[in-house]
């Protein structure tokens, strides 16, 4: 009669071990998704440029060097102006002028968490 109630406790802990792994590599796998690198300031805006498609695009240079490393993209109002967020957000560390990175917020309520990645060119692994 005893030796049921220990077999189970110990399936129970074996359980009990495997959904606390779960757990654990799920937090893992969470806290690697990227989010946009770094907050864009008005000061580090170095061109603006209409594009065909109804989309205002917004080059920054967040390191200063001359040369934009991250953009946005908006889309226009019904007054034509941009919209107050940007609906994309992409990144060009090396500065090559193609983007590496874009995430896109479909709320347009700014960078708070809640962009998700779009696009990915970067080297596997990175
Ligand atoms: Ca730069
Ligand atoms: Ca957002």
């Amino acid at each position: 009669m005893l030796r049921h109630p220990v077999k189970y406790l110990i399936i129970g802990n074996i359980l009990a071990a495997i959904f606390l792994g779960f757990l654990i590599f799920g937090g893992q796998a969470q806290s690697q998704e990227r989010s946009f690198p770094v907050s864009l300031k008005p000061a580090d805006q170095c061109g603006v440029q209409y594009l065909l498609n109804g989309l205002v695009e917004t080059g920054y240079d967040t390191d200063h060097n001359g040369v934009a490393d991250h953009f946005t993209l908006s889309r226009l109002q019904t007054d034509g102006l941009p919209q107050p967020h940007p609906l994309f957000y992409g990144t060009d560390e090396n500065e090559d002028g193609s983007w590496e990175t874009v995430y896109r917020d479909l709320d347009e309520d700014g960078l708070n968490g809640n962009e998700e990645e779009y696009w990915n060119f970067l080297p596997a692994g990175k």
